[in-house]
C-alpha cells in the first residue's frame, strides 16, 4: 500500500512539473481515453525512458502511467501491453491490478456463469488499493478449450504418459501461457500428489479442480485451488488445516472456510496474515514472453 502511494505521488510530482513544458492542454493533463484528441496532442515517436513501449509524453499526458516506472500498477503487464494489446489481454486497465487465468476443461463445458460471476465479484471486492484510486482486482476467466481427451485422473505432480497430470495439459492446450496467464484445468477426477482422495489441487501459476452442482462449492474450490496457484502454500500457518474457526482465520483456504465462503483474509482475524495484499503486491506470477524489448510482440496490435 505504501508503496503504491509513493509511486503515485511521485507520477503526480512528474507530471506537475513536466506537463507544461509538453506543451499539452489542460484538457489533456486531465487525461482522455487511447483515441480521444489527447493521443493526437503528443509525440508518440518521444522518448520512451522506462522502455513499456509508451512514449513519454503519451503515459504523462494520455494515459495517466509512470514514464518512470514499465508497469504502473505492478501487476505484471508492462504499461504498453496493458494499453495497446487488446488481443492478448482484453479489457486490461494500466492503472488496476488484473490478473488472467485460462481454463480449459475435458468436460462438455466450462465453469457456469453463475460460478464465473462469483470469482469476478469476489476479486472486484477485495480490498486493496490501485494507482487510479479504486480498489479491487480484476480477474479475467478466458474459457479456452472443451471436451478435451484425459487419461483418467489428472495429476497435480508429473507422472508417466500422455494427459494424466496438469502439465501436460498446459504443455499441450495452453493458448496463453507465453502472455502471463495463469491456467487452470476442469476435469473428472484430481489427485493432489496421486492422492485420489483431493478434488483439487494448485501449483504455482497452475491449478486443477473437480467441479460441482452448487456455485458456491465450485466457486469456492476455484478460491482455494487458484490461492495456492498464486502462491498462498499450504506451509503456511492455517492453510490446508482445521486448526482455526473461520473466525480466527477468515480465508477460504482454511479448510473451515472452503465450501462455505470465497474471499481470502485480509489481515484483521487472529492469523493476521493479508492475503489479499499478497495477493495484490506479491503473488506467483506466470512467465511473460509476449513482450520484446519492452514493446508488443507481433501478435500485439499496435495502437
Ligand atoms: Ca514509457
Ligand atoms: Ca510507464
Ligand atoms: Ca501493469
Ligand atoms: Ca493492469
Amino acid at each position: 500500500m505504501l508503496r503504491v502511494g509513493a509511486v503515485l505521488f511521485v507520477a503526480l510530482l512528474l507530471a506537475a512539473v513536466v506537463l507544461p513544458a509538453a506543451g499539452t492542454s489542460p484538457e489533456a493533463a486531465a487525461g482522455g481515453g487511447a483515441d480521444g484528441p489527447a493521443a493526437q496532442q503528443v509525440d508518440a515517436n518521444a522518448t520512451d525512458t522506462d522502455g513499456d513501449g509508451l512514449a513519454d509524453p503519451l503515459e504523462r499526458s494520455v494515459y495517466e502511467t509512470d514514464p518512470t516506472d514499465p508497469d504502473t500498477d505492478g501487476d505484471g503487464y508492462p504499461d504498453g501491453m496493458e494499453v495497446r494489446c487488446e488481443g492478448v489481454v482484453p479489457g486490461a486497465d494500466p492503472l488496476r491490478t488484473d490478473i488472467y487465468v485460462e481454463v480449459d476443461s475435458t468436460q462438455a463445458a466450462t465453469l457456469s456463469d453463475p460460478v464465473q460471476g462469483a470469482i469476478v465479484e469476489t476479486f472486484a471486492d477485495a480490498p486493496v488499493s490501485n494507482p487510479d484510486g479504486s480498489t479491487g482486482i480484476d480477474i479475467h476467466l478466458v474459457a479456452d478449450d472443451t471436451d478435451l481427451p484425459v487419461n483418467g485422473t489428472v495429476y497435480s505432480k508429473r507422472r508417466a504418459g500422455p494427459g494424466n497430470d496438469i502439465y501436460d495439459f498446459r504443455a499441450n492446450h495452453s493458448e496463453y501461457r507465453s502472455d502471463g496467464y495463469y491456467y487452470l484445468l476442469v476435469t473428472d477426477d484430481v489427485a493432489y500428489n496421486g492422492d485420489d482422495y483431493y478434488v483439487g489441487a494448485g501449483r504455482p501459476g497452475i491449478a486443477a479442480m473437480e467441479r460441482y452442482n452448487s456455485t458456491t462449492v465450485t466457486a469456492s474450490l476455484f478460491m482455494h485451488e487458484f490461492g495456492h496457484a498464486m502462491g498462498l502454500d499450504a506451509h503456511q500457518d492455517g492453510i490446508d488445516e482445521k486448526r482455526y474457526s473461520r473466525a480466527e482465520y477468515d480465508s477460504v483456504m482454511n479448510y473451515n472456510g472452503l465450501y462455505r465462503q470465497l474471499s481470502y483474509s485480509n489481515g484483521t482475524d487472529s492469523v493476521g496474515r493479508d492475503e489479499w495484499e499478497f495477493v495484490a503486491q506479491n503473488r506467483t506470477q506466470p512467465e511473460l514472453q509476449c513482450v520484446e524489448n519492452g514493446t508488443c510482440a507481433s501478435r500485439c496490435v499496435q495502437a
